[in-house]
C-alpha cells in the first residue's frame, strides 16, 4: 500500500528535549513542523535527566517569553566542592545576576509538552516507528514512518535529527561525510535516584575512593552519582553497598538509607561528529555529540544547538535566506568544542584527584592543585563560574 503523503517545511526526528525545544520555537516564530517520536508521550515525561539549564539557556528561553512557564526551579546558586569530606562552597550565581536554574529535564519536557501540545496544538507525533530519511537529491528531502495507522511520508525543506546517540539521523549521513572524534575516559558512573532531596548544597565529591555527586532531580528527589569500574552492572550494587559507599565517600555516616528508585551504570566518553549537517539533513544535539555528566553541559549543548539552528531555520524559510542554516555547524562547533574541554576538565580533576589507583600519585596531586585553585584563585573561580554558567 503507497503511504499517506503529507507536507510540512521542518520534520525534526525526536521528541527529546532538543526536538521539542526546536519544535516550540518555530511554532513562535510561525514556521511549520512536525515532531516524530519514537515513544509515546507517557514514557518521555517520565524520563529523568539533567537537572540545570545554564545561564546561556536561561536567555534563551527569555528571549521566547517563555522562561517563567517552562523552567519551574530555583536559582542555581552553588556547589558544595566535598574534598576528603571538607566542603568548599563554590559560588554560581553570576556577579552580572545572570545564573542558571535547577530546572530538570524532566521538568523543562514536561512543560514544553504542555506548551506546544496542549497550549498551541503543536504537531508532535508520538509512537512512531521505521523512521527513514532521504535527503540524496536535489530536491526537497521526505521522511517516511509508519505508526498504528499505517505508512506515512512527509515531504519537507529540512530534516532536523533530534534523536539522540542512538536515533536512525546521523545514519542516514552517507559513510565518508562525517568524522568522529571521540575520547573513552576509562570509567564509568553509577547513577541512582533517591526519593531525598538536596539537603543544602549539590555537592561534587572527592575522596580515596573515588568520584560522588548529588545533584537536585525535582523537590523530592536527587541523584547520586558514584564513579565505578567500566564492567560494573546496576546488579553489583545493591542498596546496602550503594549507602555504605555513599557514606564513606561524603564523609558523612549520618547520611540514611532511603528508597532507590533506579540505578543505572554510565560510561565515561566524549563524541563530536562533524560536519553536522549534510544537504537538508541537520543534526542536534547528543545526535551529534556526547560530553561527560561531570560538567553537566549535555543538555545545555543541546539547547544551544537548537537556538542556533532554530534561528537560522526561520530565516531560510521566512526569507529564503540560507546563510546562517549554510554556516549552522561551523557556527556551534567551536561552543562544542570549549564545553568539551571543560568537561574533560572536570572529569579529570575530579576522578585524578580521588582514587590513587585511578592515574597515579602525580596526576592525584596535580588535579588536587587545580581544585586548591579554584577555591583560593579569585581567577580560577572566575573563569570556572563563566563555564559553569555557560557565559565563557
Ligand atoms: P534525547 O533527550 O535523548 O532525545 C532524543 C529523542 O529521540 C527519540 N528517538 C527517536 N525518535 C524517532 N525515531 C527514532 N528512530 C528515534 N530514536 C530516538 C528518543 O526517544 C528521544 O525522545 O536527546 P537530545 O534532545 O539531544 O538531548 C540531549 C540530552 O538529553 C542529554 O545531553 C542530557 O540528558 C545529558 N545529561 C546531562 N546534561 C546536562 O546538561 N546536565 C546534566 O546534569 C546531565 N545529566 C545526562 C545526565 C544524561 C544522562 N543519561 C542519558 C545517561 C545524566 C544522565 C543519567
Amino acid at each position: 500500500m503507497n503511504p499517506s503523503r503529507e507536507d510540512t517545511r521542518v520534520a525534526i526526528v525526536g521528541g527529546g528535549v532538543s526536538g521539542l525545544a526546536l519544535a516550540t520555537f518555530l511554532h513562535l516564530s510561525g514556521v511549520a513542523c512536525v515532531v516524530l517520536e519514537r515513544r509515546e508521550r507517557a514514557y518521555v515525561e517520565m524520563r529523568q535527566r539533567a537537572g540545570v539549564v545554564e545561564a546561556r539557556g536561561v536567555r534563551m528561553f527569555e528571549r521566547w517569553g517563555l522562561a517563567e512557564r517552562l523552567l519551574g526551579g530555583p536559582v542555581a546558586q552553588s556547589i558544595d566542592y566535598r574534598i576528603d569530606g571538607a566542603s568548599h562552597i563554590l559560588e554560581m550565581a553570576a556577579e552580572d545576576g545572570s545564573p542558571g536554574r535547577f530546572c530538570t529535564q524532566q521538568m523543562l519536557v514536561n512543560n514544553l509538552l504542555r506548551e506546544l501540545v496542549d497550549a498551541r496544538a503543536g504537531d508532535v507525533r508520538f509512537g512512531v516507528a521505521d523512521v527513514v530519511i532521504r535527503n540524496d537529491g536535489e530536491g526537497r528531502a521526505q521522511v517516511l514512518y509508519t505508526d498504528a495507522g499505517g505508512a506515512h511520508a512527509l515531504d519537507c525543506d529540512y530534516v532536523v535529527g533530534c534523536d539522540g546517540n542512538r536515533g536512525v539521523s546521523r545514519a542516514a549521513i552517507p559513510h565518508g561525510v562525517l568524522a568522529k572524534t571521540s575520547h573513552e575516559f576509562g570509567y564509568a558512573w553509577l547513577a541512582a535516584l533517591v526519593e531525598a532531596p538536596v539537603a543544602g548544597h549539590p555537592v561534587m565529591g572527592v575522596s580515596d575512593r573515588g568520584f560522588v555527586a548529588q545533584l537536585p532531580r525535582g523537590l523530592q528527589r536527587s541523584r547520586y552519582y558514584l564513579q565505578c569500574a567500566l564492567s560494573d552492572t546496576a546488579q553489583d550494587w545493591p542498596d546496602q553497598r550503594l549507602w555504605d559507599e555513599i557514606r564513606l565517600r561524603m564523609g558523612d555516616a549520618a547520611i540514611a538509607n532511603v528508597v532507590v528508585h533506579d540505578k543505572e551504570v554510565i560510561p565515561l566518553r566524549s563524541v563530536v561528529h562533524a560536519p553536522m549537517q549534510h544537504r537538508r539533513l541537520f543534526l542536534a544535539g547528543d545526535a551529534a555529540h556526547l560530553v561527560p555528566p561531570t560538567g553537566a553541559k549535555g543538555m545545555n549543548l543541546a539547547l544551544y544547538d537548537v537556538d542556533v539552528l532554530g534561528q537560522a531555520l526561520v530565516a531560510a524559510v521566512r526569507e529564503g535566506d540560507t546563510r546562517a542554516l549554510d554556516a549552522y555547524s561551523e557556527t556551534v562547533l567551536p561552543r562544542i568544542w570549549r564545553y568539551q574541554e571543560f568537561s574533560a576538565w572536570m572529569t579529570e580533576t575530579m576522578h585524578d584527584a580521588g582514587d590513587p589507583a585511578q592515574r597515579g600519585a602525580f596526576r592525584r596531586m596535580t588535579a588536587r592543585a587545580r581544585l586548591a585553585a579554584l577555591f583560593d584563585s579569585p581567577a580560577a573561580r572566575r573563569l570556572h563560574g563563566e563555564f559553569q554558567r555557560g557565559t565563557a
